[in-house]
Order: structure tokens, then C-alpha cells, then sequence
């Protein structure tokens, strides 16, 4: 395999609220395994505000962060860590624009959403970040690491 010269990563990704609410978590979560990436960790949470507050801190500025922390915890979201061959980047592509409007048709977003402020789903922008919020939303435990026996294309 050519992709087993690159670089494994690992993202945080979430079905926000309203796609949970939306009863989209099934189609969301398909387009990351049809994509050939690797599930290592999924569970419904109820976010805490002060855990929503953490991830975001870096919007703490924004003057939209109180509504985020709103939105983020008005019911539960749907928390997965998936691992790749550049996992990171390829899980914002078929995320799409954070405005859905400016989304492409084809990404999450263009195709399922209208409003920035309920986006249906979140990605890590950095593989740092991507291990920084998988630490943060899981616990020692609830990450899975497996091979598949079906052969080399899932890793
Ligand atoms: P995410 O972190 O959720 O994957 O989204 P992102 O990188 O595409 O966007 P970011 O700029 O990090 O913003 C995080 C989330 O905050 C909400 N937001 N609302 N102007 C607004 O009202 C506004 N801007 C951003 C969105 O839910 C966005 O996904």
C-alpha cells in the first residue's frame, strides 16, 4: 500500500444536536465508514456546558460563543473518534464549509443544513487538535483499537 507510507492520524468528530435530533447520526456517521476510515470510539453524550466551554475555547471571544454553548448543549450529541491515512483534512472536505449555505452539495453540510449555527456536525482542524479533543470527550477505555480481518484497506 502506497498510504502506508503516510501518516496515520486520528479526529474527534460529533453529530451535533440538532443532527442528532434531525435523526441524521446514521447517514453521518456512513459517510466516514463508506469513505474507507476506521471508527475507534462512539457514544450518545449528554455535553456538560462546562465541557462545551473547554472545546471551544478558542471562540471564547466570539460574540457568538454564549449561543454555541447553548446549542452544543441543548441535548445530546453523538461523539466518534475515527483513524486514517490524513483523517483530519479528508473529514473537513466531507464536512463542508462551516456556513452549510457556502457548502458544497456532496459535503455533510451543503447537503443536509442551511444555518452556521446548526451545522449538524463538527471536525477537528488539526491532528492536534484532533487528539486534544478526543482526550477531552473520552475516557481511558472508551477508545477501541482493532484491525480488520477483512485485510489492509481499513487501517
Ligand atoms: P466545528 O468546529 O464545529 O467543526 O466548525 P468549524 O471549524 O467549521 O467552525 P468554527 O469557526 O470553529 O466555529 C465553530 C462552530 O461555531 C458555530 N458558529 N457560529 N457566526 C456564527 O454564528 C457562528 N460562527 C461559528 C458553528 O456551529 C461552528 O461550526
Amino acid at each position: 500500500l502506497v498510504a502506508s507510507m503516510e501518516q496515520v492520524e486520528e479526529t474527534y468528530i460529533m453529530v451535533k444536536p440538532d443532527g442528532v435530533q434531525r435523526g441524521l447520526a446514521g447517514e453521518i456517521i456512513s459517510r466516514f465508514e463508506k469513505k474507507g476510515f476506521k471508527l475507534t470510539g462512539l457514544k450518545l453524550f449528554q455535553c456538560p456546558k462546562e465541557l462545551a466551554e473547554e472545546h471551544y475555547k478558542d471562540l471564547s471571544s466570539k460574540s457568538f460563543f454564549p449561543n454555541l454553548i447553548e446549542y452544543i448543549t441543548s441535548g445530546p450529541v453523538i461523539c466518534m473518534a475515527w483513524e486514517g491515512v490524513g483523517v483530519v483534512a479528508s473529514a473537513r472536505k466531507l464536512i463542508g464549509s462551516t456556513n452549510p449555505l457556502q457548502a458544497e452539495p456532496g459535503t455533510i453540510r451543503g447537503d443536509l443544513a442551511v444555518h452556521t449555527g446548526r451545522n449538524v456536525v463538527h471536525g477537528s482542524d488539526s491532528p492536534e487538535n484532533g487528539k486534544r479533543e478526543i482526550a477531552l470527550w473520552f475516557k481511558e477505555g472508551e477508545i477501541c483499537q482493532w484491525t480488520s480481518a477483512q485485510g489492509p484497506w481499513l487501517r
